[in-house]
């Protein structure tokens, strides 16, 4: 008869990695919307869509590699926000290289016990059963590998859910089979429907289709989601008919929209540029083909492009040059500044009944169903 001592060690690494799928429930709405009782105001005059050229093209066109899948790459995207930074960090530098220890450790004692311990090696083996000074040593360095590893993961779980500060952009982001819908409550209710662009041979005659401008294949939108550099951002996910889940890589950010909810998180760009995302929860035949694009730009190109499609930053009218702890640049004054007085309560508002029905929408269902 013969005993082996072969230390097993277990090792559960999955706190950082799960799903950012918290949920709040819709809060009543407010007796008066300040977007509302604002909304009768005179037209405002007609301003350039500053990511746009003069033909509706996008002028800033997708770098290969930065917020896009690249081919045969297995990393992660490179991050764009601090939450992001952080958590590539974690993977990278604690999580990966401690798995591969670890791996490669049990493995060598494997591979000694199986030729040390042969039968022809070891034609009498020992009778030992128990060695208290191993069995403590395999209990508690496995404890405090855990311990150290769910110091910095729970640190970074509760960046992902920090609540957005009063100066954030409101983005809402609504799913519907199978596009996406999204609102900026607090820039005079600006509304946008966002569906993937085909390909060049897959659409009719004078109608739209993709081009290396838009971004790849299955991830260009006909319309991009414009958000602020340096300014919080407050992401707002809900859906119309079942659950989708709002996602882009680059930003670390994947929150599920469920109907008749408001998730919410927060995240704050610190770079320029286009980033694409996909629906990330599988929601029917062409959860495959609602891409998300987010175009990032700097806070007055914002402001002038919440003017282009006749909305208005909030609190636009109060003084411009108030002080930002933010702001590296003058542009980044005023936009902070401005956004100070933002009306916080339309995040936790229910849906406006506008962007209810999917089929309503004369870009959506028509298009994307078939
Ligand atoms: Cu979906």
């Amino acid at each position: 008869m013969r005993s082996f001592l072969v230390p097993t060690i277990l090792l559960a690494t999955g706190l950082a990695f799960a799903s950012p799928g918290l949920a709040q429930p819709a809060a009543p709405a407010p007796a008066a919307s300040p977007a509302a009782a604002a909304a009768p105001a005179a037209p405002a005059p007609k301003v350039a869509d500053p990511t746009l050229d003069a033909a509706g093209k996008p002028l800033h066109t997708a770098v290969p590699g930065v917020g896009e899948p690249v081919d045969k790459a297995f990393s992660l995207q490179q991050q764009v926000t601090p939450t992001g930074q952080e958590a590539h960090w974690f993977h990278n530098v604690i999580l990966l290289p401690l798995i591969t220890i670890i791996s490669i450790f049990v493995l060598l004692l494997l591979v000694w016990v199986i030729i040390r311990y042969r039968r022809a090696a070891n034609p009498t083996p020992s009778r030992t059963s128990h060695n208290t000074a191993i069995e403590i040593v395999w209990t508690l360095a496995p404890v405090l590998i855990l311990v150290a590893i769910a110091i910095p993961s729970i640190k970074l779980l509760a960046a992902q859910f920090k609540p957005a500060p009063k100066n954030a952009v409101t983005l809402k982001a609504i799913g519907n089979q199978w596009f996406w819908s999204y609102e900026y409550p607090d820039n005079g209710n600006i509304q946008l429907t966002a569906n993937m662009l085909k390909e060049e041979g897959q659409v009719g005659k004078d109608q739209r289709y993709r081009t290396d401008a838009d971004g790849p294949r299955l991830l260009a939108t006909d319309q991009r989601v414009v958000l602020p550099v340096g300014v919080p951002i407050r992401l707002v996910t809900t859906a119309t008919d079942v659950i989708h889940s709002w996602a882009v890589p680059a930003f670390w950010i994947k929150l599920d929209a469920i109907p008749g909810r408001l998730n919410e998180t927060s995240f704050v760009i610190q770079k320029e540029g286009v980033y694409f995302g996909q629906c990330s929860e599988l929601c029917g035949a062409r959860h495959a083909y609602m891409p998300i694009a987010v175009e990032a730009v700097s806070p007055a190109k914002f402001a002038q492009w919440v003017a282009s499609k006749g909305g208005t930053m909030p609190g636009a009218a109060a003084e411009p040059a108030s002080t930002t702890a933010m702001g590296n640049d003058a542009t980044d004054a005023t936009a902070n500044g401005a956004m100070e007085n933002a009306p916080t309560v339309d995040a936790t508002a229910t849906p406006a009944p506008s962007n209810q029905p999917a089929t309503a929408n004369p870009a959506g269902a028509g298009n994307t169903g078939n």
